[in-house]
């Protein structure tokens, strides 16, 4: 199990790690995706470790709502905000291969659904 120590987007938020960070405030982080899967692919992260989606609780919700108010906001400034998909893979099932949540702002391509 990943923890806050050992995990990659705990070490891009603090830093530890070079990242494309086009956002940060006290409680989040954007950054471009090592590995895009579209022109644009922006990942918005918690700076606090949170494993996934499933992980949320109650208290969270502020800083989700804004975490999805960063990403219309991220989707205008990268001119994409005519069309883009948000994802967030939820456990290994669904193709989560890192254990930190996040929310993929993908956009500057056509997208297909259902998604693979
Ligand atoms: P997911 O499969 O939903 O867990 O997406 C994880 C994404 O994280 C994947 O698209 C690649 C990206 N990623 C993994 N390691 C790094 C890294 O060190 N830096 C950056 N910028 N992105 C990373």
């Amino acid at each position: 199990m990943t923890d806050g120590n050992s995990c990659v987007f705990c070490k891009i938020a603090k830093k530890e790690i070079q990242s494309d960070i086009l956002y940060e405030d006290a409680e989040l982080a954007a950054f471009r995706d090592v590995n895009p899967k579209a022109p644009v692919h922006v990942l918005v992260v918690p700076k606090k470790h949170l494993s996934d989606h499933y992980a949320l609780e109650e208290k969270d919700a502020r800083w989700v709502g804004n975490a999805h108010l960063l990403v219309n906001r991220l989707a205008k400034d990268l001119e994409i905000e005519d069309g883009f998909r948000v994802v967030i893979n939820c456990g290994e099932k669904a193709g989560q291969t890192v254990p930190h949540f996040h929310i993929h702002l993908m956009g500057g391509r056509d997208f297909h659904w259902p998604p693979g």
